[in-house]
């Protein structure tokens, strides 16, 4: 099995974005033994604290992205980082060729069930005359990410990656602390018999995607004329992670729950990175609108509606918004 630097190499990374890399799994080993030590070490639970978007922070929230902001900042390599836990962006290195956006700890609620979590990341190039002070340098769409990727803290810790020449497999070998490849250029199935959504949120969606989703529930007596599974992780890594290993249709859709926040989940370190690494193994990543990786972001934690994965599945789904 291939190492991470000379299977980076191959793909032709640029040397500079090989070391962020690097430096960004740095960080993420060391949020994988937290994840495993946290009962141990006391971090189960929740702090008093709310971030931005008003979620209450647990507190493997914030040691991850306390974790994952200094190692990034004094890296020299990162103009800014934004995090799903920050206010605002935070500046780094003047001369920093990158911007990172990460989501620190992907799916808050398993956490205090042992269950899936991950870490979200996603990267762009800073402009080279902006500040690190100014946040409009991320006002960047996902065609322009340069890589992105998730770490999964399951049964084994996966990094999933890409950097525009398909999307890969790692898993790290603790027997010498570094990701190896498991699988190269992974391909998500066209066609799926399976889905996810929130169920408990169907009064509020919109009624294409109600008619669709019963049209699922309906079965092989129903208009698809094939029974269709559910699964719900609760946590997009994990999701995501099922879909890209055995294909499937993963939904956030609009709902008017509350008109002022249709959308749950956040373009710039959920929906863009994860896009990518859909569309990289031939899947689709769409709102019911088009394409998430052309949404022009206007708000470093811009919410979206999200309808991603199996290509032909994908598509069934838009052919109700029609
Ligand atoms: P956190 O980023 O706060 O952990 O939220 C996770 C998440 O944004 C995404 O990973 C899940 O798909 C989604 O929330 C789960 O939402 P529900 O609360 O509707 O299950």
């Amino acid at each position: 099995m291939q190492r991470l630097a000379p299977a980076l190499r191959e793909d032709n990374v640029p040397l500079d974005l090989i070391s962020l890399i690097k430096t960004i799994l740095a960080a993420t080993k060391e949020i994988s033994f937290r994840v495993s030590q946290a009962h141990l070490g006391g971090l189960m639970g929740s702090t008093l604290d709310e971030n931005i978007q008003g979620e209450v922070q647990k507190k493997l929230d914030v040691v991850a992205n306390e974790l994952f902001k200094d190692i990034l900042l004094e890296s020299g390599f990162v103009k800014a980082i934004s995090s799903e836990e920050e206010d605002t962006s935070v500046g780094g290195d003047k001369n920093g060729k990158f911007l990172v956006s990460f989501d620190p700890l992907d799916g808050s609620s398993n956490i205090d069930i042992n269950s899936l979590i991950g870490t979200i990341f996603s990267i762009h190039e800073a402009p080279e005359d902006a500040e690190p002070s100014d946040p409009d340098m991320f006002k960047q769409s996902g065609n322009r990410q340069v890589c992105a990727g998730y770490v999964l803290y399951g049964p084994s810790t996966m990094l999933v990656m890409t950097t525009g020449s398909g999307t890969h497999f790692y898993v790290l070998d603790r027997t010498h602390g570094g990701y190896l490849l498991v699988e190269r250029n992974v391909q998500v199935p066209q066609d799926t018999q399976e889905f996810a959504i929130n169920m408990s949120n169907q009064r509020f969606w919109q009624a294409p995607m109600q008619r669709y989703i019963s049209d699922l529930l309906a079965g092989d007596t129903g208009p698809r004329g094939k029974n269709f599974n559910m699964r719900w992780i609760a946590a997009m890594v994990g999701d995501i992670h099922r879909v890209l290993t055995r294909g499937g249709l993963f939904t956030y859709p609009s709902d008017n729950r509350n008109p002022e926040k249709p959308y749950k989940l956040r373009l710039m370190y959920e929906a863009n990175p994860m896009s990518f690494l859909i569309e990289q193994a031939g899947g689709l990543a769409m709102t019911s609108e088009g394409r998430i990786m052309d949404i022009e972001p206007s708000d470093i934690h811009q919410r979206v509606e999200v309808i991603m994965g199996s290509k032909n599945e994908v598509e069934a789904c838009l052919g109700y918004y029609k």
